[in-house]
């Protein structure tokens, strides 16, 4: 939104002034407000559902084509949907962007200040709620018609503050305000059942739950590019079947009278913060039942709306997975089919089978979901026998098989998954490889082409046309505007890298933002840095496998030798954090402290803070992301390998021309694959040589006694120098890098350090810099989500497009 507007298109005056008609009929008649009165929020919500009207009409006009077509349709079931804002999001998909700037200017605002007021719809955790949200905004712009469906938590992902450099958690408070782009769904209430127990009577199977919550839907309609079609965003709210007991309160018991509703609104209460540990708590399981059940009832009911042979089902329904967190999705299907239509059990399983697939995130044998049999069957008692059933009759059919849904007493939320479903994804090449010789191994054997990869991707409406309009115009202004719709058509740059005007306005661009990013900063955070420094970010959750304790030594070590030689010509860096830890999670808690107070004392070196900066920004979300990314130029994805299946912000930064430096893993691989490896600083192990290593006894002692930077960085750690009031403060860190390294910090600590050496080289020349950076983004085509859903749309879904 930063470019201002010269000479207004016809079209967009026109859009003007019919928006700002319907801004001002929505702020007198939708919130009531006289101009001379109305809060920036006011407009908002005015410009919101002006907005909001445009999309309804192509919402409607999709729904009816859908069901006139009989089309296939998809159902994205999923925990997390990381949406952030919609309203800049929205416009640009509807092409009013600069209409609406426009109007708002004739009404005396900004149109940058009214989308900053929107609050992130931060129901995710990471990368794979971002992944969902993607992936909706893919499918509608393709124009398959589909529905997400997922919880709408009236707490999202906590708010991160810092205190003395510690992560404080704070509630996040989204549905403060209203929320302009939902539309309550009264008419879809539907009951969720838990508990209580199973009865056979005249040879059927009656489950009578002992407790009963209600499923209400709200929908967002979610606008593709161009505005053609929109799908709707199906998130359930739990409440009680009897919100108030009115007996209680004429007794004076209020807390009991109020009890009901708040007992049934805590389902859907908070996004449980963990995105890589399976806490395994009860609650969990009743949100993952809850918005299971109500959705698969709302997929029967919408099926037997249009057709009455449920053979159809796997035809006309493709219901994807998202992890596992939806895997009860197999066994309610089973019983919807079974216990309630009366479908034969294998049969009803075959159906189930055809319609289901599974997508697997993560190797992280904590992060594999398992729930204990009691737990599992007090809560759901009617499913654990038809998974029971399930797993008998797998074991009927593949007796050689290697194992079974029931492990040590618990239920394999993995090996459910694999085994309920027709086809089974991987997130990346490498980690798709992975699966079929790790957890999934054994499966593989039996079910040898039930595996497929489909390599993650990213919009690029959100991830460079939105956010960086610097770079889109002028790729718009060379090879035309295409490349929004199909992504391919970005490679149409390469003749251009041979031009040197080319080049220096990509290089413009990029300085740009980064110019509009150091303001930013100066003015949020008061830190003073050169916009011609390389801005290094790391942004993502914290977690040792992501090490972001590889990044800050690496950087102590840099400053270290700063110290020992200040007058070289060091290479000026800001190293940019961003990323929450799960509340449980100390060591990455620990991990954020040091970064925070590493960033005090080196900001504060007189000495080398013209060279070197840290600043770790809180409450890293969508919306910061999409302000970070633009303004950097280097990528920081050094995860152990083996150990991050995919990654999704590797792939906005090599498409807003930031170089990558990191390992071989996860998508980093097709990445460098695509750019080119002399556009990719690569360093350490592969997944197979991090194997070998960590059977090398004493594997990071070795490292250490090999490389003087590292052990002068760890000595840091242990003798106060960032926490002189307390200098045993990051001896845990230390230990713990020095001791078992699991995740080989001091072994691919020489490599990373002489990759980051490589990097301040080569941004030395800042031509061949730009034109390394103009090449990651010609060749990042592959990597948007309108490649993988296709994907997805012809080897898991067999769905088809319903706009060419
Ligand atoms: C049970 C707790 C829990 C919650 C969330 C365990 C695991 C998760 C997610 C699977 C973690 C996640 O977000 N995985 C990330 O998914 C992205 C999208 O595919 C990948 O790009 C990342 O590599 C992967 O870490």
């Amino acid at each position: 939104m930063t470019q201002t507007l010269h000479a207004v298109p016809a079209g967009d005056a026109i859009d003007a002034t019919a928006l700002k008609a319907d801004v001002l009929k929505h702020l007198t008649f939708t919130i009531g407000r006289a101009p001379e009165d109305a809060a920036l929020g006011d407009w908002r919500m005015a410009l919101s559902f002006a907005v909001r009207d445009r999309i309804t009409e192509s919402w409607l006009a999709s729904e009816r084509a859908a069901r006139e077509a009989g089309a296939k349709r998809v159902y994205y079931l999923s925990l997390e949907f990381l949406i952030g804002r919609l309203l800049e999001d929205a416009l640009v998909n509807l092409g009013l962007a600069e209409a609406a700037e426009v109007a708002l200017r004739d009404l005396g605002l900004a149109l940058g200040e009214v989308v900053a007021d929107e609050p992130d719809a931060a129901l995710g955790n990471g990368g794979l709620g971002r992944l969902a949200a993607c992936f909706m905004e893919s499918l509608a712009t393709i124009g398959c018609p589909a529905i997400g469906y997922g919880i709408r938590y009236e707490h999202g992902l906590f708010r991160q503050q810092f205190e003395h450099g510690r992560q404080v958690e704070l509630p996040e408070l989204w549905l403060e305000q209203q929320h302009p782009w939902e539309f309550e769904r009264p008419g879809s209430r539907l009951r969720v059942g838990f508990g209580g127990h199973v009865h056979q009577v005249e040879g059927r199977t009656i489950w009578h739950p002992a407790e009963e919550v209600e499923a209400e839907a709200f929908d967002t309609p979610i606008v593709g590019w161009e505005g053609q079609w929109a799908n709707p965003l199906r998130l359930w709210s739990a409440r009680a079947v009897y919100p108030f007991d009115l007996n209680r309160f004429n007794h004076g018991d209020f807390r009991g009278a109020a009890e009901p509703e708040a007992l049934a609104r805590t389902i859907s209460r908070v996004l449980y913060p963990d995105d890589t540990t399976d806490e395994g708590k009860a609650l969990r399981l009743k949100q993952e039942y809850f918005f299971v059940a109500a959705s698969l009832a709302d997929i029967l009911c919408r099926f037997e709306r249009d057709f009455d042979d449920l053979a159809l089902l796997p035809e006309k329904v493709a219901i994807q997975l998202n992890d596992t967190h939806p895997a009860v999705a197999g066994p309610e299907l089973v019983r919807l089919l079974h216990d309630e239509r009366g479908v034969e059990f294998s049969r009803a399983v075959e159906i189930a089978r055809g319609c289901l697939s599974y997508t697997n995130h993560t190797l992280l044998p904590e992060a594999l979901e398992s729930w204990s049999e009691g737990l599992f069957g007090h809560l759901l008692p009617r499913h654990l026998e038809i998974i029971e059933r399930i797993d008998a009759e797998h074991y009927g059919a593949h007796p050689d098989r290697p194992g079974s849904i029931f492990e040590h007493g618990e239920i394999q939320m993995g090996t459910l998954s694999f085994v309920m479903a027709h086809k089974v994804n991987g997130v990346s090449a490498l980690h798709t490889e992975l699966m079929k010789e790790t957890v999934f191994e054994g499966l593989h054997q039996v079910h040898p082409d039930r595996i497929v990869n489909q390599t993650n991707g990213v919009t690029p409406r959100r991830w460079l046309k939105s956010c960086n309009a610097a770079l889109s115009d002028l790729i718009t202004e060379t090879i035309g505007a295409g490349w929004v719709r199909d992504l391919s058509q970005l490679e149409r740059l390469e003749p251009h890298l041979g031009d040197g005007a080319f080049i220096n306005r990509y290089a413009a661009a990029k300085r740009a933002n980064k110019a509009v990013f150091s303001n930013w900063l100066a003015g949020d955070y008061g830190l003073k840095v050169d916009p011609d420094a390389m801005f290094d970010a790391q942004i993502k959750r914290i977690h040792e496998y992501k090490r972001q304790h590889l990044n800050i030594l690496q950087t102590i070590a840099a400053w270290q030798a700063i110290h020992d030689d200040p007058q070289a010509d060091w290479t000026p860096r800001l190293k940019i954090f961003g990323g929450k830890a799960a509340p449980g999670y100390h060591f990455a808690k620990d991990i954020i402290r040091l970064i925070n107070d590493v960033a005090a004392r080196l900001n504060a070196d007189p000495v080398t803070s013209k060279y070197l900066q840290v600043i770790f920004l809180p409450n890293y979300n969508v919306s910061l992301a999409e302000r970070i990314i633009p303004a950097s130029d280097l990528s920081e994805q050094i995860s152990t390998a083996g150990k991050e299946a995919s990654g999704t912000g590797n792939m906005k930064f090599a498409l807003n021309g930031a170089l990558t430096i990191g390992t071989l893993d996860g998508a980093n691989v097709e990445i460098r694959e695509q750019v080119g490896p002399e556009n990719f600083f690569l360093f350490g192990m592969t997944a197979a040589e991090v194997t070998a290593r960590r059977a090398v006894p004493d594997h990071a002692r070795r490292a250490i006694e090999g490389s003087a930077p590292l052990a002068r960085a760890l000595g840091a750690l242990r003798d106060g120098t960032f926490s002189p009031d307390e200098p045993g403060r990051y001896h845990g860190i230390a230990d713990n890098i020095a001791g078992g390294d699991h995740f080989l910090v001091a072994s691919d600590f020489a490599a990373y350090h002489a990759a980051q050496t490589d990097v301040s080289r080569a941004y030395g020349d800042r031509e061949t810099w730009a034109r390394m950076a103009a090449r990651n983004t010609a060749r990042s085509g592959w990597f948007s989500s309108d490649r993988t859903i296709r994907g997805y749309m012809g080897e898991i879904w067999g769905a088809a497009p319903l706009i060419d």
